[in-house]
């Protein structure tokens, strides 16, 4: 008897969590940005850092993991780059707009998922508001 109560309980706690799993609302998308900034290095071919290095301007409306607007100063930092983007025509010292997508779940990571260049002699402002 205590079993079989045992047995019921086991079953009704496992077609909670099955049953609030099919309730779960979808995970939210990656946050993504698109900033400005200036190519300080393309990416190492073979290297042990593949990241194509930009100096970006802030970004004040960057998101933490928990969603909370936290901001980014401007920096140089590097971005890994997605899949099919192409770098060509891409040089060290060029003014470029970029779009860059952080997922925050597991795997967590950031890709840089386009970029085009701004015209000759475009000045990046590091620090918009
Ligand atoms: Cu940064």
């Amino acid at each position: 008897m205590i079993r079989w109560i045992a047995g019921v309980m086991t079953m009704s706690v496992l077609a909670a969590v099955v049953g609030s799993c099919g309730r779960e609302a979808p995970p939210p998308p990656a946050d993504v940005y698109t900033v400005r900034g200036v190519v300080e290095r393309l990416p190492q071919v073979g290297g042990p850092d593949s990241g194509l290095y930009i100096h970006h301007a802030a970004i004040p409306s960057f998101r933490d993991e928990h969603g909370k607007v936290v901001g980014m100063m401007s920096m140089t930092m590097p971005f890994p780059v997605a899949a099919g983007v192409s770098l060509a025509g891409i040089a060290p010292g060029d003014a470029v707009q970029f779009t860059f997508a952080v997922e925050w779940k597991q795997p967590a990571g950031y890709q840089l998922t386009r970029i085009e260049k701004l015209p000759p002699g475009t000045v990046v402002d590091f620090n918009p508001r």
